[in-house]
């Protein structure tokens, strides 16, 4: 990519795209071509084609995805599974038509089986069941994954694919019905605290473990990958390292400041156990995830606090 190149951003004010957006523009890359969801329908074929034919992007980062929290996926399976695979398949079809020069497709560690072993290498995708609260979307990830590599070797193209695992920060989606569980808990514990609630619920258990990225840390590796590597191998982005859902509680309680109890709701889903990424291949590359998870935390909710017109109540 240079300086000048047209650059495709799709899904530019989500949680990744717009990190990206920020990371492309710092840069100084200048021609980034974006739309919002209300101009151009991602899922339609023939509007896809047609942006695709008169923006003729070089470059790709596809960003865009229907993406939620736990209880989100379980309950809305048939839109996870559709709306991904159509918002997909058209975007691939479309940089291949059109002869985008490279794409970088964005995934989830949620592809790999349930009861992988941990960390998790790329070569265990397909390997067994799903983690069933998010079959779905992961199925639909996979395509995703499996059309870059099917393109790649039919027709030559340069279409790469990245697994990120749980992403946070500035411009998450803090709805506390379809959220992640890390801005659920900013904002539960804010709130909490503002109102002197005396208690605040968690979902399940608290023993699955989670790893957690910064999505600035995300931006920069998909820079990473868009400049340093062409193939149809998948990578992991990760941080390495992750934590159970009850350390989780109790730092941001006490980065949040609140005093009161905790109470866990047991009939709310763990979901996976847990999906600790095996990231040798990225750092074997000479990528490495910068930001702690307190540092993170701590500028997430700084923009929270900040940005209360943004955030979806
Ligand atoms: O982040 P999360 O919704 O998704 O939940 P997954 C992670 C863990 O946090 C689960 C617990 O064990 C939840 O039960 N949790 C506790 C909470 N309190 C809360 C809360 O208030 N809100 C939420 N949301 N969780 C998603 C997948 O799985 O991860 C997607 O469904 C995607 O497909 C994404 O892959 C990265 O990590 O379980």
């Amino acid at each position: 990519m240079n300086k000048s190149s047209r650059i495709y951003i799709a899904g530019h004010r989500g949680l990744v795209g717009s990190a990206i957006c920020r990371r492309l523009k710092l840069e100084g890359f200048g021609n980034l071509v974006v739309r919002t969801s209300k101009e151009l329908d991602l899922r339609r074929q023939s509007e896809i084609q047609a942006f695709f034919e008169k923006e003729r992007p070089e470059y790709v980062f596809l960003s865009a995805a229907k993406v939620g929290g736990i209880l989100a996926n379980n309950s809305y399976p048939a839109d996870f599974i559709y709306d991904n695979i159509m918002i997909e398949a058209n975007i691939i079809h479309a940089s291949y038509r059109y002869s985008v020069k490279k794409l970088l497709f964005l995934g989830s560690s949620c592809i790999y089986p349930k009861h992988a072993p941990q960390p998790i290498k790329e070569e265990y995708l397909l390997t067994g069941e799903l983690e069933p609260t998010n079959e779905p979307y992961a199925i639909a990830k996979i395509v995703g994954l499996k059309m870059c590599q099917a393109y790649n070797r039919q027709y030559g193209t340069n279409f790469i694919s990245a697994m990120p695992t749980n992403i946070y920060g500035p411009y998450d989606n803090f709805d506390l019905n379809t959220s992640h569980v890390l801005p659920a808990l900013i904002r539960k514990f804010h709130e909490a605290k503002v109102e002197n609630k005396p208690e605040v619920e968690i979902w399940g258990t608290g023993t699955p473990r989670r790893e957690f990225l910064y999505v600035e840390d995300l931006a920069d590796a998909c820079l990473f990958l868009m400049e340093k590597y062409d193939g149809s191998e998948i990578f992991n982005i990760g941080v390495g390292e992750d934590i159970s859902i009850k350390d989780v509680v109790i730092l941001i309680k006490e980065i949040v400041g609140y005093k009161g109890d905790i109470r866990y709701d047991n009939s709310k889903p763990d979901g996976t156990p847990r999906k600790l990424l095996d990231v040798s291949k990225l750092t074997s590359l000479g990528w490495i995830a910068r930001t702690n998870i307190r540092d993170g935390i701590l500028k997430t909710y700084e923009w929270y606090m900040h940005a209360s017109d943004k955030v979806a109540k």
